[in-house]
């Protein structure tokens, strides 16, 4: 059953467990591709979590700035298209919450290594923020934070493993988040010390 962990927030404890080899396996191809790359910030950092897309529109950040793309710029070709698994899920996950008639056009793979994190922000690239975001942990687990609107809300922790997803709607939408390193002794079996994390968005 859902467990809510915020205003319009839902936690899915193993929601994708027996889908999560087939999963596993549509990442590898989008991935062959689109292949994972370190993107640069518009302050030119380098991002720890690797990325790659597919779907309609792809999640791009360099020295220009945050945007999504229809086209991967390492390749300059359309992102693949997102496997027909990887959407049903979604919109499985999203209806389980609520959120019916979910529609993603945009899939937003993350890949986490030792160490890799993500620092806390809001999600606000996309047109509409009337559709929630649908995000799926497969691999190593690793600890997610997240506050509300303003950047110095209060903040709390939940671990993420393998087969969870949580969906995010309403309120929530917009609410500060990101996660914390990925320990060194996080593993799973399946992906050693990888993590990967889905994003699906509606983006127009
Ligand atoms: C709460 N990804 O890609 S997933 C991201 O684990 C991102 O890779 C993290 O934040 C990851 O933007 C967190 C959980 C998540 C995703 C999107 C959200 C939480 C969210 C959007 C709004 C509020
Ligand atoms: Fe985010």
């Amino acid at each position: 059953a859902p467990e809510q962990i915020a205003e319009g927030a839902w936690l899915l404890r193993g929601f994708v467990l027996s889908d999560a080899d087939r999963l596993l396996d549509a990442i590898s191809q989008v991935a062959s591709q689109a292949p994972f790359r370190h993107q640069i910030t518009p302050g030119g950092y380098s991002m720890s979590a690797a990325m790659s897309s597919c779907g309609e529109w792809g999640w791009v950040t360099d020295r220009q700035g945050y945007r999504y793309s229809t086209k991967d710029p390492l390749t300059d070709q359309p992102w693949p298209a997102m496997p027909d698994l990887l959407r049903q899920v979604a919109i499985d996950a999203a209806a389980a919450s609520g959120y019916e008639g979910f529609n993603p056009d945009a899939c937003l793979i993350n890949r986490y290594e030792t160490g890799a994190k993500m620092g806390l922000h809001q999600d606000k690239d996309e047109a509409d923020f009337s559709a929630p975001i649908v995000s799926i942990s497969l691999g190593a687990p690793i600890t997610f934070m997240f506050g509300g609107l303003a950047r110095t809300d209060k903040t709390s922790r939940w671990k993420l493993e393998h087969g969870d997803v949580v969906v995010w709607g309403g309120k929530s939408r917009l609410f500060f988040h990101g996660v914390a390193p990925l320990g060194k002794r996080s593993e799973h079996p399946q992906t050693g010390p990888m993590r990967y994390n889905l994003t699906f968005r509606k983006v127009t």
